[in-house]
């Protein structure tokens, strides 16, 4: 059986490290807020943050019943353009944690149910490879991050 690079390492620190325990931190999505587009119509985008989870635990997609479609970004710099794409699932780490923020990796709502509004909430559940779905309200922000006072 292959013993994984980071289990050896906390083996051989393991007096130390009082990090290194056997029980992963409890899978949880945190912050999770919308961004209403700008322009009526254009996608929504969705940022938050996963903890926790067992290693090399995916997220593999998210849904809403305020969406019909959400996918998966990432954003990138090419040429001094700013572009995304897709992807498929994004693996986060043993104990690691990853971040969906403005420029980043990101998810995109489409065809936002026109009942959203700045101040709410919507529900956004959230798949797992490995892991049960688990669901957070998120709560809904206007098209930039200040209020505009209309
Ligand atoms: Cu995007």
């Amino acid at each position: 059986m292959k013993v994984h690079p980071i289990l050896a390492a906390c083996m051989a620190l393991a007096p130390a490290l009082a990090a290194c325990r056997s029980e992963p931190e409890a899978l949880a999505v945190r912050d999770a807020w919308v961004r209403l587009p700008a322009v009526r119509g254009q996608p929504a985008g969705a940022y938050f943050r996963i903890v926790g989870g067992a290693e090399g635990s995916r997220l593999v997609g998210l849904s809403s019943p305020m969406a019909r479609r959400i996918e998966l970004h990432e954003s990138m710099t090419k040429g001094g353009m700013a572009r995304m794409k897709p992807v498929k699932e994004v693996e986060f780490s043993y104990q690691g944690r990853i971040v969906f923020e403005p420029g980043g990796k990101h998810a995109m709502l489409f065809g936002l149910n026109p009942a959203v509004r700045e101040g709410g909430t919507l529900p956004l559940t959230f798949a797992f490879d490995t892991a049960p779905p688990l669901t957070v309200e998120a709560e809904v922000r206007g098209p930039s991050g200040e209020s505009h006072g209309h």
